[in-house]
Parts: structure tokens; sequence; C-alpha cells
């Protein structure tokens, strides 16, 4: 057996590449049988005992006291492990795991919430949120925050603040839920439609035209948002669409903000009548240019010619997440997870409990989880 070992750095599954780390102080015996390019170019080809090629690689050499060279592959999980398996016939043993390799501080402590940033990246869905995610693994983000309060304590004006900023956070990653109710032809499928770009649900003057729930994701201004549609809200209606009603209902009180329509001439329902808290409740006037002149309160929109509906985004995102919005600079928890922590830690605060042994626990447990 000789001194090197493999190890897989990227995760389980198919991807636009994998990642191979091959390192130890007989790595370079073993690139020399397996690799196979030409000079200097990082571009080669791994190739097996009968000299066929297992994969087309670019490998590069990763500094550090002893050899270590990281190959990237294409992104199939077979070729990964025959291209492991190529590197332990020619003597590398299996490396348990590559967590040695980053997010440690200078003490060599697991970085938790740093990595917890980077696991979120993948699934970003904004530049927004991308640069949100990077900037909370750095040290000028939650995790440098967090580490900074294992060893220094935590004050309790700022825990108060990263409470308040921690739904906009988590909402930069989570999508919003938000319903649109309203009576039947109130136009709701049309603003849906609008909303979301493109013709995605029938719309009809034939009230009841829709029944199912109807969702779709959307970003405004980084943050991710899922609208949903339904049934209009009416009581006497065949029994397929009664289920339809039941299920608008739940989505409402399910919601984290209902947009609900007004048509003109419609009554001014109460917001929290069907069920929604009048804070998760955003009440409109829609089909604005059939009665342009009609005084109403508060918002009106046309899916027709575009009136309002750029106004009712901004004031959705503002009834979610309030006006201060940019998180940029800041420091902000960005999983429920650390919500849950940050109370806690108020709380441990207040009966003036075992601080540092409370953060001890969290810095090593795994909060998020992989997503
Ligand atoms: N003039 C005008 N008509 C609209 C507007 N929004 C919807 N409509 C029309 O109103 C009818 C009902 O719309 P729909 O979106 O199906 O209503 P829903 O039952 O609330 O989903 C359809 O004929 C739409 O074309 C609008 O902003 N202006
Ligand atoms: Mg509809």
């Amino acid at each position: 057996m000789s001194d090197a070992t493999v190890e897989t750095l990227t995760g389980a599954g198919r991807a636009a590449i994998h990642a191979v780390l091959l390192s130890g102080v007989d790595s370079p015996s073993i690139l020399d049988q397996a690799f196979r390019g030409t000079g200097l170019s990082p571009h080669g080809t791994v190739i097996g005992a009968e000299g066929e090629i297992i994969d087309d690689v670019i490998v590069i050499e990763w500094p550090g006291a002893e050899p270590r060279f990281l190959f990237t592959l294409h992104g199939s999980p077979l070729i990964r492990d025959r291209i492991i398996e190529r590197f332990t016939e020619l003597g590398a043993s299996r490396a348990s795991s590559c967590a040695h390799l980053w997010s440690q501080d200078g003490a060599g402590q697991r970085l938790k919430i740093r990595d917890e940033a980077l696991q979120a990246l993948p699934h970003a869905v904004s530049k927004e949120a991308c640069a949100f995610l990077l900037e909370q693994s750095s040290e000028l983000g939650f995790s440098g925050w967090f580490e900074r309060a294992a060893s220094k304590g935590v004050q309790r004006d700022e825990l108060d603040q990263l409470l308040r900023w921690a739904p906009i956070g988590i909402g930069m990653l989570q999508p919003a839920r938000i319903v649109l109710a309203g009576p039947p032809n109130a136009g709701k499928s049309t603003l849906f439609n609008v909303l979301y770009g493109e013709e995605r649900v029938l719309t009809s003057q034939q009230p009841g035209t829709t029944r199912d729930l109807i969702e779709g994701e959307v970003c405004w201004c980084g943050f991710p948002i899922q609208l949903v549609d339904g049934a209009g809200l009416r009581s006497s209606a065949a029994e397929v669409e009664q289920e339809g009603v039941r299920r608008m209902k739940r989505a409402m009180e399910e919601a984290d903000l209902v947009v609900y329509l007004i048509p003109p001439g419609g009554s001014v329902a109460l917001p929290g009548h069907h069920g929604t808290a009048p804070e998760r409740t955003l009440v409109i006037h829609s089909r604005r240019d059939e009665d342009p002149e009609g005084v109403v309160e508060g918002l009106a929109v046309s899916s027709v010619t575009g009136e309002g509906i750029v106004a009712l985004q901004q004031q959705i995102l503002h009834q979610l997440y309030g006006s201060d919005r940019n998180l940029s600079g800041r420091a902000c928890p960005f999983l429920p997870a650390h919500q849950e922590m940050l109370v806690h830690i108020g709380s441990t605060l207040d009966a003036k409990g075992d601080l540092g042994a409370l953060l001890r626990q969290y810095g090593t447990s795994e909060m998020g989880g992989p997503r």
C-alpha cells in the first residue's frame, strides 16, 4: 500500500462535473501511471490498466505541505467511481472525508454556518441570493458573527437586530407563498399570468373557470416568490368547484400573504374575513381600466394596461419584508434553524445561563442540514 489517498470532493448523484482529490507523497507516481496529458496543459485523460480512456479530465496541483492533485471530471457518478477505483488499483487508499480541507478557523474548528451558506448556494435562485450567501459565509456575515459570539459573547441589541432581519434572509432562499384570492371573475388568473410573465392559467368570463390550485415561482428584487391562483370564493357552486373553494381557503390560511382582489363594483371584504390575519392580507382593486375614475382606497391594478403592477410587486415585498430589505454588508441569519437558535440564545442570555456551552453545541451540530 502506498502513501496516497483518494477522496471525492463533490456530493452524490449526477452533476455538471465531479471532483476527486489524490494526495500524499506517492500521488505523483500514481499520476504518472494514470494520467496522459501534453506538456504543461492541465487537460488530459485518465487511463485504465489496458490503456483505455476512463475520462477526459482537468488536473491541477493544489499547493500544500504534501503533493495534492485535484481532478475535475465529467459529472457521471459511474465515471467518478471508476477513476477512484483506478487510483486505488494503483495503491491509493480511500479517505473517509474531505471535511478537513476547508471551513476551519485558525484553531481548526469547523465553521458550521459557513458550510451551511455554501451548501445553500447551488439552490439560490437569484444573483442577489448568491451574493448574500457568499457574504454570510464570510467573516463579515452571519458565520463571522457566530464565531465572534462564541469567543466574545453576545450583546442583546445585536441579537434583537439579527432576529428582525432573519425573515428577510430566510426569504432570500425560501419562497414566500402569495395567494391571489377574491370572488370569481375578479381577474385573479389574468393577474397571475401577468405576474408570472406568461399565459399559464386559463381565463374566461365564465365564473368557476379555475378550480385546482395553480402555482408558479417568480423572483422579484432577488426574492423568490411562489404565486398561487385558485378557485374564486363563492358558495353556490357545483361539487367540483366547492372542492376548489375548500382548497383555496386552505391555501389562504397557509399563505404568507393573501392578495385579495376586488373587481369594479365589488364589495370590500374585510381583511381577515376568510381566515387570513389582516397583517397577512393585501386588498387591491382589480380591472382598474374598466372603471378608471372610480374612487377606491388603496392600490388599483389593471392586468390589461399594466397600471399598478410594479407598485403591487413592491407592496407585496414591503408587506413581507418591510422597506429596509438591503442586506448587503450585514450579518443575517438565513435558515429557520438560525432563527430558533437566536431565540434560544436570547432566553439563555435572559436566564443568565451557560451561553458558551450553548454556542459550542450549535457550532458542532448540523443546524440546517442538507437542503
Ligand atoms: N378589462 C379587464 N379585464 C380583465 C382584467 N383582468 C381580468 N379581466 C377579464 O375578466 C374575466 C375574468 O378574469 P379571470 O382572470 O378569469 O378571473 P378569475 O375568475 O378571478 O380568475 C376575463 O374575461 C378576463 O379577460 C383587467 O385588468 N382588465
Ligand atoms: Mg381564475
